[in-house]
């Protein structure tokens, strides 16, 4: 049986990917902190179905040695490293802890997979907002990094560390340029989820306005099942390689608005305000990722579209807050 490792699993993309490795008869392992394993309910909650079906192990990525023991008692064949400080706003705020929790837990666990599992196979969550101030649309794996945030430089970081283990130490090691994904167990911090969820709770009298920040801001948005399956297909390659993942369509804050509010018979226009506190210190103003690569050496296609995102997003919603 192949075993899988996961950094960061009790988060969207690490429940969907236990899913699909569980279903492929991979024993799954996790790493998630002390904190998580004492406070199930709240913590865990994405991976209660999977509880006996999976393996939790309790570590920290800022440290080497906690690493070591996993990696010594697991004995993977294939990582993936998702977990990170992953909200980009946060990161305005606590630059130092963004920079030190990703650079550094991304390199202890490269690390770690040199000295002790050098023959499995390496999944870096790197991202598009590395893109940043982008210097072409659409961006594929040859456009420029020109980060905005303590995250995206973070991510910069991780996908130069990653490809320099992949150059230096000849590892199998790849970098997932992975777009905005979203789904039904997206963080409530995270537009789309802060949207959906509104637009449930407006329905249900629970609350009168959502307050947003920049509403012009284009994203380029696809499911979080989607994406979970494109990482495994880098690991399944002959050769490790970097591939963009995205849906190939940019559309507006704005555009998810009216869309998750119209699914629920709501105009959004009489409900959502920008206000000035939710806008970022930099914005990155547009995200459009071309991923043909991943098409013709993957094999990867989306297979839920935007619409369908945000319907199953604010059906999930509407059902969750109903009974509240
Ligand atoms: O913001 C605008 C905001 O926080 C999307 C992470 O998974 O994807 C994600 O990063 C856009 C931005 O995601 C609000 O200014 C307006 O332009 O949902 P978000 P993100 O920052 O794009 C990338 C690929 C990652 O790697 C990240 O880890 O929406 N926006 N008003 C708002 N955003 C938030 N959160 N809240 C608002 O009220």
């Amino acid at each position: 049986m192949k075993k899988a490792l996961i950094s960061g699993i009790t988060g969207q993309d690490g429940s969907y990917l236990a899913e699909l490795l569980h279903g492929k008869g991979y024993g799954v392992y996790g790493i998630v902190r002390r904190v998580a394993l004492e406070d199930q309910a709240n913590r865990m909650n994405r991976l209660a179905h999977l509880s006996d079906k999976i393996r939790l192990i309790p570590g920290c990525l800022e440290t080497y040695p906690s690493l070591y023991k996993i990696f010594n008692q697991v004995q993977p064949d294939e990582i993936y490293h998702l977990a990170a400080q992953s909200y980009v706003s946060y990161s305005f705020e606590d630059e130092f802890s963004t920079l030190n929790t990703n650079i550094n837990g991304t390199h202890f666990m490269l690390s770690a997979f040199k000295d002790l599992a050098p023959s499995a196979k390496f999944y870096f969550a790197a991202s598009s907002e590395m893109f940043g101030k982008v210097h072409e649309v659409p961006q594929n794996e040859s456009t420029p990094f020109h980060p905005r945030s303590a995250y995206g430089i973070s991510k910069v970081a991780g996908f130069d560390l990653t490809r320099n283990y992949r150059e230096a130490y000849g590892l199998f090691a790849v970098n997932g340029i992975l777009y905005n994904h979203e789904s039904e167990r997206r963080g409530f911090e995270f537009v789309t989820r802060k949207i959906s969820s509104h637009v449930a709770m407006i329905k249900y009298g629970l609350r009168d306005r959502l307050e947003l920040g920049n509403l012009d801001a284009k994203r380029d948005w696809g499911h979080s099942k989607d994406y979970v399956r494109a990482m495994w297909m880098m690991l399944q390659q002959e050769k490790p390689d970097d591939f963009v993942i995205c849906s190939e369509e940019t559309h507006t804050v704005r555009e998810f608005c009216e869309r998750a509010f119209s699914i629920a018979g709501l105009d959004y226009r009489n409900y959502v305000v920008s206000k000035p506190e939710f806008y970022r210190p930099a914005e990155v103003d547009i995200l459009l990722g071309n991923c043909s690569k991943a098409k013709k050496i993957l094999g990867w296609r989306p297979e839920i579209g935007f619409d369908m995102l945000i319907e199953m997003m604010v059906k999930s919603d509407l059902e969750r807050f109903k009974s509240k």
